[in-house]
């Protein structure tokens, strides 16, 4: 193979594309020893990776370095998940060189997508509250906050979702087995972790640290992953001659096995003691590290409050409580009331979930064997707190049983963490509203102050500008580039939501994001979807109350009408689904099954085209940036009262889709951001659901008995029409007839069927849904995760930005370069 030598910086021109491209082609030599034409796309990202790295190096060492000596408030934000994705593009996009990087590197004939495709998905996370962590970490970096990702470094992310006969089955996600471009690894920082009372096992603690950058702000800050390891030369780890050796290593496994999987389970909550160590791990380890560099910059113990906030993702951190409060009094010798006063100043909760089974609670027993000393502290805020309530509550037991931290020999982590913290906030408005009136009632009548509400948002850098470009183009020609850096201004947007050559543009960039997901799914199934159909799509975990059977059974009824009448009127659709079933949860499994067995006799079906249905293997983070730009139609169909927020609903508004939706989670604010006439909502309230399940008064038998339509599509399910083993589907005839129907799926079946007739005529009207699409986005600004995270810190940390010296990149990538050179002249 001919090679041309590594180019010499000296001989390139002074563009930032040719002095990027110098840096690519040096990296691939000095990383990997190969030239261009030797190199394969995974060494071609491993190169480009190490040019990013070298370029942020100066900027990631003044920010901490910013940190470190100013007056501000750190944040630190515990997540048991960060579902990131792939760091490549979007990491360019917010240095501002994305498009220099893709010049560059098509002057060498490279294709930087295919480089950004060669970087695997780092999927730490099950679904919403991890992918809302990672959205955190983006805003708080582009908005020049000093705040901390603080979790861990799963060896195997969430699982790789594959189909047998539309049967799901669960692969290891081993992302990290080439190496991960975007960790440090910082041994001289590891901490050791306790567990146990007669015999103490000690963890060593390994920090791995991501850089998280900034929107064009020189800003990076940090996400540290931690790593369970044996500690050598602790007993766990010493081979002392008594023991053989093959039982040490087996020591030292079971101790990194704390770190190995995430738990694939995003809804029901498991007692394992596996968790609960990774939870200690996460929270004990972030601690030490935070009090580390808290007290590197000599300030006391006692003014913690004032400096650090400290935020729990849910209750899966919320040992966060008792830990400070053991370092605080056995470690810092601080007496009790000041301690707790201190803990719950710096601490602070959001909660994701209103689902009882999802509520994490402890047995006492096994919590006792595995950290005692974090027990005796649990008891001990109980035992204060049991007594203040005593003190407003008098006489009334049940109440007081019902709010204890410990009850019924178990440990309530959510009691805990209301407790233990100054905040507490739901994710969208109705969540907070069923937190404060229901499921936290008593809390919120005892601390009404603590109660608030931060409705989500995403990272529209990521959503938009990054997984959109084109239409984020489009919006910038049209209003100008303001909304980059301040999504609110893309209200302007609406004023254009007449203009026909708006209106043109933007069908025009969506259908050649659907023609790019069109290609995708011929690629990988050889199936062939008309770009001229609805492209309508439900993304997102299978759970019984996001209602997928809701949508299936629809798409069934669809399918009977059409048989019924091969010439109706019907705009063609494609219903696309994605999304993982946690791998116990049956009826999920049996959902997906449902739906690809749905999908084969239709595809398979001559339906003049009216009709085809394909579910997506592996969703994940970046099959979803290929989905959502490609939506006409968002499905946000769950059961009113159950889905706290959703953030999907919100990324595909972002991108110009029409939500089909019931009142509830963040649906009800999209609904008032967008507008009545620009969504389709229909079904049941979350008042109405509740009173139902007060009262009763639902029977889902009569409305099986009554309603041909859907008498038909239910029996349709047992009956042999499927070509799936008898039994195959019965647990939906027994969950929505037997059971009646707790999801109240057939109860809206009818209002589902309704709004979607009402959407297909609107579609007819190309104008209309054109400018539907238009409102959409404009009012999309409030759910940009900056409003969020600016409320955050206004109203929960009390955090002000701190920022460091903005410069070119033009200067940037000088200075690398000349490091660049200045390297390779040393290393001749
Ligand atoms: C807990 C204990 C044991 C095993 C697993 C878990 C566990 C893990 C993950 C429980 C819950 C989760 C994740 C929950 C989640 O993603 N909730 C979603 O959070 C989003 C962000 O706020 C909301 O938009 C969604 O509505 C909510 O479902």
């Amino acid at each position: 193979m001919d090679c041309e030598s590594g180019n010499d910086f000296s001989e390139t021109g002074n563009s930032e594309v040719e002095k990027f491209q110098t840096m690519f082609l040096n990296k691939l030599t000095a990383v990997h020893g190969v030239c261009l034409q030797q190199a394969s796309p995974w060494q071609q990202y491993t190169a480009l990776a190490a040019v990013v790295r070298d370029l942020i190096g100066a900027d990631w060492q003044q920010t901490k370095q910013l940190y470190a000596t100013s007056e501000t408030k750190q944040v630190y934000y515990l997540s048991i998940e960060f579902l990131l994705g792939r760091l490549l593009g979007s990491n360019l996009l917010n240095l501002g060189l994305y498009d220099v990087a893709d010049k560059a590197l098509s002057k060498l004939g490279i294709c930087i997508n295919e480089l950004e495709q060669a970087e695997p998905d780092a999927g730490l996370g099950n679904g919403g509250l991890g992918r809302l962590a990672a959205c955190y970490l983006d805003s708080m970096a582009s908005g020049s906050l000093p705040g901390h990702g603080c979790g861990l470094r799963y060896k195997y992310g969430l699982f790789e979702q594959r189909f047998v006969e539309g049967m799901q089955y669960e692969y290891p996600d081993g992302w990290l087995k080439d190496g991960y471009a975007w960790e440090y690894r910082r041994p001289d920082d590891a901490v050791e972790v306790m567990f146990g009372k007669d015999e103490i096992e000690t963890v060593l603690a390994v920090p791995y640290d991501v850089p998280i950058i900034g929107y064009q702000n020189n800003v990076v800050n940090t996400l540290r992953l931690w790593s369970a390891e044996a500690a050598i030369g602790s007993s766990a780890c010493l081979i002392d001659g008594h023991q053989d050796c093959q039982s040490e290593i087996d020591n030292c496994n079971s101790i990194e096995a704390i770190t190995n999987i995430l738990y694939p389970d995003d809804s029901t909550y498991q007692g394992k003691v596996l968790r609960l160590k990774q939870q200690y791990l996460l929270v004990s380890a972030s601690l030490k590290s935070i009090l580390r560099d808290y007290k590197a910059q000599n300030r006391p113990v006692k003014d913690l409050d004032k400096y650090v906030a400290i935020h729990i993702n849910d209750t899966h951190p919320a040992l966060a409580v008792p830990e400070l409060m053991r370092i605080l009094l056995d470690e810092e010798h601080i007496a009790w009331d000041r301690a707790w006063s201190i803990t719950i100043n710096t601490l602070s909760y959001t909660n994701h979930t209103v689902l009882p089974e999802a509520l994490e609670k402890w047995p006492v027993d096994m919590f006792k064997a595995l950290l005692p000393r974090i027990y005796e502290i649990i008891n001990d805020i109980n035992e204060h707190f049991c007594h203040d309530l005593w003190l407003c509550y008098p006489g009334e037991w049940d109440k007081i049983a019902q709010m204890a931290v410990i009850a019924d020999n178990q440990v309530h982590m959510a009691h805990l963490a209301i407790v233990g913290s100054h905040s507490v906030n739901g994710v969208a408005k109705l969540h907070t509203e069923i937190l404060k009136t229901q499921v936290m009632k008593n809390f919120s009548d005892y601390y009404p102050i603590k109660f608030n509400n931060k409705t989500n948002g995403v990272a529209h850098r990521r959503w938009l500008i990054k997984a959109n470009a084109a239409l984020a183009k489009t919006i910038t020609k049209t209003i100008g580039e303001d909304w980059l850096k301040q999504p609110a201004a893309l209200a302007e947007f609406a004023k254009y939501a007449d203009d026909s050559g708006l209106q043109q543009d933007i069908a025009a960039v969506k259908r050649t994001n659907k023609l790019n997901l069109a290609k995708y799914v011929w690629e990988k199934y050889d199936i062939r979807l008309s770009v001229d159909s609805i492209f309508d799509v439900q993304i997102k975990r299978i759970h019984s109350y996001k209602r997928q059977l809701l949508n299936a059974l629809h798409i069934m009824d669809l399918y009977n009408k059409i048989k019924a009448q091969p010439n109706i009127d019907i705009t063609p659709r494609t219903f696309i689904f994605g999304g993982k079933a946690a791998a116990g949860y049956y009826e999920a499994k049996a959902t997906i099954k449902l739906i690809n067995t749905i999908a084969g006799i239709i595809n398979n079906d001559k339906l003049q085209d009216k009709l085809k249905v394909i579910f997506l293997e592996d969703y994940n983070v970046s099959l979803a940036e290929l989905v959502i730009p490609a939506a006409d139609v968002s499905e946000q169909i769950s059961t009113a009262g159950k889905e706290a927020s959703g953030t999907g609903n919100m990324k595909l508004m972002m991108n110009g889709a029409i939500t089909i939706g019931t009142l509830d989670g963040a649906n009800i604010e999209i609904k008032e951001a967008a507008g009545e006439d620009n969504i389709f909502i229909f079904g049941l309230t979350a008042n109405q659901t509740t009173d139902f399940y007060k009262y009763g008064g639902y029977h889902s038998w009569d409305i099986y008995h009554s309603d041909d339509r859907i008498k038909t599509v239910m029996e349709q399910l047992v009956n042999g029409f499927m070509p799936v083993p008898k039994d195959e589907f019965s647990v939906f005839y027994s969950s929505l007839l037997h059971e009646n129907d707790q999801y109240f799926v057939l109860k809206d079946f009818n209002a589902y069927a309704e709004a979607h007739q009402r959407l297909d005529n609107r579609f007819k009207d190309q104008a209309a849904w054109r400018r539907m699409a238009i409102n959409n986005i404009a009012q999309s600004g409030r759910f940009a995760i900056d409003r969020t995270f600016a409320e955050y810190s206004e109203d929960i940390w009390t955090v002000n930005p701190v920022r460091p010296q903005e410069e070119t990149n033009e200067a940037t990538l000088d200075k690398a370069c000349a490091r660049d050179s200045r390297a390779s002249i040393l290393m001749q």
